[in-house]
């Protein structure tokens, strides 16, 4: 397929008119000179991008491009280290009918994260501005894991004499192990409350916390610290019966280094909130939380997580899975 010159500037030419389609439909009143410029100025984008890839891409490493054609075309030496969304799409099983659906994106987005994560030779992810489902699978609206998995790298943007801009993106796939997890079926270890009365039932669903007062907190220290140096984050599951919740996730930050987090005077916190009617939690059904765990100040380690529920509301809440992952070195 990549070898067939023909079929790649056919896509060439599909890039670099759907924009002038979908951005202007005044764009036939303008000269054939600047649509031409215009047009070799997107061009451009993709022409820098196979060339950032082809110096970047290691043996056996793989970039995930839209347009195949037109990147194998740009530089054949990239030859098998490509692959396109299209194959991706293909074998997710979702039909073009489909995606206009939301369910179905939703299912190609799931199935594109996995794809990510189980696929170690992917090193990089080639965004552009046709591909259809940029917006959704990059949104961010999504709160999940793709927004650990991709850094960016490389951004390649254009302005055409119309005014109108857009960039190719290049990402650069973080990959992550999990560090540890507390599946909070029964008390973890070293494990407070306060107040100190605070009423939580462990069971197979997880930790439900009785919320009666203003504040209600679950700390869990550390084993070990987490090296908040590197790039971490932590999933857990949730599940309320309450209404007009906030909860505060809080990552305590060892400052002198004495294993523990002492007080704010001598260590420090740093913290995440969440506003259930933000959020759009429904009572009774289970959601995941994806956070970005903070670094700390001068490579502190994190080494307890605080689960605070704040606000008048009286209810319970039920957590269970925490997992906390790390990056791996490359
Ligand atoms: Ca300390």
């Amino acid at each position: 397929m990549k070898n067939k010159p023909v079929l790649a500037s056919l896509l060439i030419l599909l890039a670099v008119t759907s924009y002038l389609y979908a951005s202007h439909n005044m764009s036939m009143w303008r000269s054939a000179n600047t649509a031409s410029n215009d047009a070799s100025m997107a061009l451009g984008a993709f022409v820098e991008a196979s060339q950032w890839l082809s110096e970047n891409l290691r043996e056996g490493e793989i970039a995930l491009v839209p347009f195949l054609g037109v990147f194998s075309v740009l530089n054949p030496e990239l030859g098998d280290k490509l692959m396109d969304y299209e194959s991706i799409w293909s074998s997710a099983g979702v039909t073009i009918f489909e995606r206009g659906d939301l369910k179905s994106l939703e299912r190609l987005r799931r199935y594109f994260i996995d794809f990510l994560q189980n696929n170690w030779e992917i090193k990089y992810v080639v965004r552009d501005w046709v591909e259809p489902y940029v917006t959704f699978l990059f949104g961010a609206m999504v709160s999940d894991e793709l927004m650990f998995l991709l850094s960016e790298i490389k951004i390649l943007p254009f302005t055409l004499s119309t005014g109108w801009s857009s960039k190719i993106t290049i990402y650069e796939i973080v990959r992550y192990t999990s560090l540890f997890s507390v599946g909070l079926s029964y008390p973890p270890k070293g494990y407070s409350t306060s107040p100190p009365n605070a009423r939580i039932q462990y069971s197979w669903s997880g930790a439900t916390i009785e919320k009666v007062g203003p504040g209600v907190g679950l700390y869990l220290p550390l084993e070990s610290g987490i090296n908040a140096s590197r790039k971490n984050f932590l999933t857990v599951q949730i599940r309320l019966d309450v209404e007009d919740l906030e909860l505060a996730i809080v990552f305590y930050f060892d400052r002198n280094r004495d294993g523990v987090f002492s007080d704010y005077v001598t260590d420090y916190a740093k913290t995440a909130t969440f506003n259930q009617n933000e959020m759009g939690w429904v009572r009774g059904q289970w959601y995941t939380i994806y956070q970005t765990i903070p670094q700390g100040e001068a490579d502190d380690p994190m080494v307890q997580i605080g689960f605070i529920l704040i606000g008048d509301a009286v209810g319970t809440v039920t957590l269970k899975d925490l997992i906390v992952y790390t990056q791996t070195t490359s």
